[in-house]
């Protein structure tokens, strides 16, 4: 659609390169999950657009711009301000792309962390940043990507087992987010 086209050129002009590509492998990898669990493939497609659009400032500026404009923080986001960019995406998509729809803006919202009791548009743009064509070096992505297609909820578990067990290799502080959300379709899935 035009918005789309529109958001596009709008990333295509702020990101830098690389994380534009990724963007857009994001955004179409988004619109083809959408096509097997019955999405609307227009929200999967603007979801995935922006949903790195927070991603355009330091560290120092995620912080100070969550104060600014009343932001919540936890004390792990604080110390890992890299965390706040999803949250800090769904706000600019809001106030300065125009995006309404709640599903889209929680999606950008919980993108890196995930959540319990995910919406369809959630999963889908959570695991389509996991898994979209420019990606590597992930362990078993070849068996993650085909799983996205055909279990959604066990394809989940396997993400966020995966992105502890980085966490935990990398000595990096683990958001209660994240906790919860890998306990939630651990608990959910075999
Ligand atoms: O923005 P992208 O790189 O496309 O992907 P993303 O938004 O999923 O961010 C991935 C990074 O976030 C990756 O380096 C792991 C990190 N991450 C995910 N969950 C947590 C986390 N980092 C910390 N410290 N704690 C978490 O719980
Ligand atoms: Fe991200
Ligand atoms: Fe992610
Ligand atoms: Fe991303």
């Amino acid at each position: 659609s035009r918005q789309v086209e529109e958001l596009q050129e709008a990333m295509e002009g702020t990101l830098g390169k690389g994380r534009f590509h990724h963007t857009v492998g994001v955004a179409y990898t988004a619109a083809a999950l959408a096509m097997v669990y019955e999405v609307d493939i227009e929200n999967a497609l603007i979801a995935g657009m922006l949903h790195d659009c927070g991603k355009l400032m330091s560290s120092q500026e995620m912080g100070s711009f969550c104060a600014e404009h009343s932001i919540e923080m936890n004390e792990i986001e604080k110390k890992n301000p890299g965390l706040l960019h999803g949250k800090i995406g769904a706000y600019i998509a809001k106030e300065k792309y125009g995006v309404k729809n709640e599903d889209v803006l929680n999606a950008i919202t919980y993108h890196t962390t995930g959540r319990p009791a995910m919406s369809a548009l959630e999963k889908i743009v959570f695991i389509a940043d996991y898994i979209e064509p420019n990606r590597e070096e992930i362990p078993d992505l070849a068996q993650i990507r085909k799983l996205s297609f055909e279990k959604i909820d066990k394809c989940l578990r396997k993400i966020l087992k995966n992105t502890l067990s980085y966490l935990n290799t990398k000595n990096l502080a683990i958001d209660p987010m994240t906790q919860k959300t890998y306990e939630y379709y651990k608990k959910r899935v075999k």
